[in-house]
């Protein structure tokens, strides 16, 4: 490792976008595999290695592939304990992993198992000692329609009264080009008015201008990509205002809309567009087993790219922690850290 890399490496990090199976490592994919090997899952079928790209339909066929491997409760607590290592050994401090509930009837798992296991790898993490603050937002796949959101987030609320602030929130993730948003809206509202933060996909894709206004209307907490927001690429001005006046942050993913090919390259990429506005925009991976890629990388992309000193590359960081969903208190310990932090690599 040079100089370089050895800075974001070390830069505590904060992570918001982070879908708990498109997280899963090469390692943790070969054990999955030596669990199943009647599966006859190839490594290549649940990674985009470096250089290649896929189309984002390709990209959620992967996903399917991951599925498979990961359907019983032993799975799901060692990919989620094997990611929550992973996100600490890179230097991400805070993480909120998403992951949508699937219940399999051949092994038995419900949904409800599902929450109660990444609730448990958390837990396990912690007790282990591992250096990283996680929480849990319950994802809705918007393909799966009105009544499986609403089933969803009933469940979510449950849990965000019984999990001891671990589970805080929704994320609204899946194939954009699925479904239409205002079959959601009644879930959403209800998650917002049961006090559930928000984060959603947003404008992933292009056309898809009236579902982003609809669901901005709401107001979500956070946006996921938002990468077809703004006027320069068929977006809209009154877009860009909502979003700005509600102060809404973006979860950005350099690597993912590159090899998804939502975005042409890394310079085209949406980061310069708001990171110039000065909105809030905090650097994430994404999906990192599937994108092969972790946040490190990415913030050192979004540098070379962009032209960014490790003095703004620190001041970005910084700027993710007053975007996470934990309260106060907990942003205060994370700026502490920080501080503490800044002293020895400055
Ligand atoms: C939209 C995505 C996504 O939930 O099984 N997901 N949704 N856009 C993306 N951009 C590439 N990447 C991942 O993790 C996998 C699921 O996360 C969502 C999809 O619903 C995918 O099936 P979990 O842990």
């Amino acid at each position: 490792m040079d100089n370089d890399d050895v800075f974001y490496r070390e830069l505590p990090k904060v992570e918001l976008h982070a879908h708990l199976n498109g997280s899963v490592s090469f390692q943790t994919i070969e054990k999955l595999i030596s669990r199943k090997p009647h599966l006859n899952i190839e490594h290549s079928m649940t990674a985009i290695g470096k250089g290649q790209r896929r189309t984002l339909d390709e990209c959620f066929e992967v996903f399917k592939v991951i599925h498979k491997l990961v359907d019983t409760e032993e799975d799901i607590l060692m990919v989620a304990t094997d990611v929550i290592r992973e996100f600490a050994a890179d230097g991400v401090k805070y993480l909120e992993l998403r992951s949508t509930p699937r219940e399999e009837k051949d092994t038995g798992l419900t949904k409800k198992n599902y929450i109660e296991t990444v609730i448990k790898a958390i837990q396990q993490c912690k007790n282990e000692g591992v250096d990283i603050d996680v929480r849990f937002l319950v994802a809705i796949d918007r393909r799966n329609g009105t009544e499986v959101a609403m089933e969803t987030v009933k469940l979510a609320e449950e849990f965000m009264l019984s999990s001891d602030g671990l589970v805080l929130g929704l994320d609204l993730s899946g194939d954009p080009t699925v479904g239409h948003g205002k079959y959601l809206l009644p879930a959403l509202q209800r998650a917002k008015n049961c006090g559930l933060k928000l984060s959603l996909h947003l404008s992933e894709v292009p056309s898809q201008l009236e579902e982003t206004d609809l669901l901005l209307n709401l107001p979500p907490d956070r946006i996921g990509h938002g990468t077809f927001l703004h006027p320069e690429v068929g977006g809209s001005q009154s877009l860009v205002d909502k979003v700005v006046k509600n102060n809404i942050p973006l979860e950005l993913c350099l690597t993912s809309n590159v090899k998804g090919q939502t975005v042409p390259c890394y310079s085209k990429h949406h980061f310069n567009y708001w990171y110039q506005l000065g909105h809030p925009s905090v650097i994430c991976t994404d999906d990192k087993g599937v994108f092969c890629t972790d946040l490190s990388q990415e913030y050192q992309l979004a540098a070379s790219t962009f032209g960014l000193s490790h003095k703004a590359v620190w001041k970005l960081s910084q700027q993710a922690i007053d975007c996470i969903f934990a309260p106060d208190d907990v942003k205060q310990q994370l700026k502490q850290k920080w501080k503490d932090l800044h002293l020895q690599v400055f």
